[in-house]
């Protein structure tokens, strides 16, 4: 919101005034305001920059699954505004707004700058539906496994993080990368019921248990085979996501420790919230189990616990190659596992997006899932 004033600060006050708040010419009392009423006030911005009242906005989002993605961003702490103008072409897209912005907002130099392909066309994915901003894949009896798109970021994205960024480790430091194409990434951890419907009950032998509740104690090699299972299914390119993958979707163009922004609180997560906090954080609970996939807020793209509930058996990048690799889905002996996200046993500061860990493949913990991605 700070960013905001400082770049578009008339645009802001007239859009305020729009909305019927008095600005009375200064602006501390709109700042005041905005961060004390912050969401509904984001959320009247953002109709009234539409050119709609907010009843209609709300309609309109209840029935579009890009404007429902955009109002999850809007709900996000701290990043609201930003990521309400990176999503803003695909809004005016869905609504058909074209014309009310002719010429106005749509050339808005900032649209035609963000780092996401930002237009509803079929630069996704070959092999992929074009057209889909999601994908379910049916598993049997019954059960789905929803996906979202990720589209492929026009620029290079930074992956790690900055030195200076608490608990920063040297296997995170920042390097430029770039990821060429878009694919899906699983919207929620793979539940047990999901895993049960793969490879049988049998094979399940999650700790905390419950249909919807993350399958964990699964090894790499485990996880990998239910990939295996899925893409043979399917017949859909169903694998692990590297980490590339991986910290693109989680970050969601966002550059903070946490997609939530500069730390994370145990309202929104389920971590070890009794732990010291991060940041400017404050101490919280400590669930010391994992929680039914979706019971927290998405990030961004709509994807959900990459920050907590089970950590994510992934495939490690190495920058060695200079370039994002597991096209194919084959476990071969150059791929490497790699823990990414924390999970309800984890200190905040290890469920940052550039933490990382590597285990042995053989590892097993209560603490330990996955979710999926296709590709082509
Ligand atoms: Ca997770």
């Amino acid at each position: 919101m700070d960013g905001y004033f400082k770049t578009d600060r008339d645009r802001f006050v007239n859009a305020l005034k729009a909305i019927g708040v008095d600005t009375n010419g200064t602006i501390e009392p709109v700042r005041a305001l905005s961060k004390r009423f912050e969401d509904e006030l984001s959320l009247k911005l953002a109709a009234a920059e539409v050119g709609l009242t907010e009843k209609q906005f709300l309609e309109l989002m209840d029935r579009s699954p890009v404007i429902s993605k955009a109002l999850g961003s809007l709900r996000v702490a701290t990043l609201k505004r930003d990521l309400f103008i990176k999503e803003f072409r695909n809004i005016v897209t869905e609504f058909n707004l074209g014309l009310i912005f002719s010429g106005k907002e749509i050339n808005d130099p900032r649209l035609n700058n963000l780092p996401l392909s930002a237009d509803n066309s079929t630069a996704t994915t070959e092999g992929l539906s074009s057209d889909a901003n999601e994908l379910v894949l049916n598993l049997g009896t019954n059960v789905n496994l929803e996906m979202v798109l990720i589209r492929a970021p026009k620029q290079k994205f930074i992956m790690g993080s900055p030195g200076e960024e608490a608990g920063h480790r040297h296997d995170e430091d920042q390097q430029s990368v770039e990821l060429k194409y878009s694919y899906y990434m699983g919207k929620f951890e793979v539940t047990q019921k999901q895993y049960e419907a793969v490879v049988g009950k049998t094979r399940n032998r999650s700790v905390f248990r419950g249909d919807d509740r993350p399958v964990e104690n699964v090894t790499w090699d485990e996880a990998v085979y239910f990939c295996k299972c899925v893409r043979d299914k399917t017949q859909k390119n169903v694998r692990l996501p590297n980490e590339v993958e991986w910290e693109f979707a989680c970050r969601a163009c966002t550059t903070t420790p946490f997609y939530f922004g500069s730390t994370i609180n145990s309202v929104d997560a389920n971590y070890d919230g009794s732990a010291a906090p991060f940041g400017n954080g404050v101490v919280g609970s400590n669930r010391r189990e994992t929680t039914p996939i979706g019971r927290f807020k998405p990030n961004p793209f709509g994807l959900y616990g990459m920050h907590d509930n089970v950590s994510e058996w992934c495939e490690v990048y190495d920058p060695n190659h200079g370039e994002v690799r597991s096209e194919t889905a084959d476990l071969q002996a150059d791929r490497f596992p790699v823990i990414r996200g924390g999970s309800w046993h984890s200190r905040p500061e290890n469920c940052r997006s550039a933490w990382r860990e590597s285990p042995k493949s053989e590892t097993k913990r209560s603490s330990l899932g996955f979710r999926i991605v296709v590709s082509k």
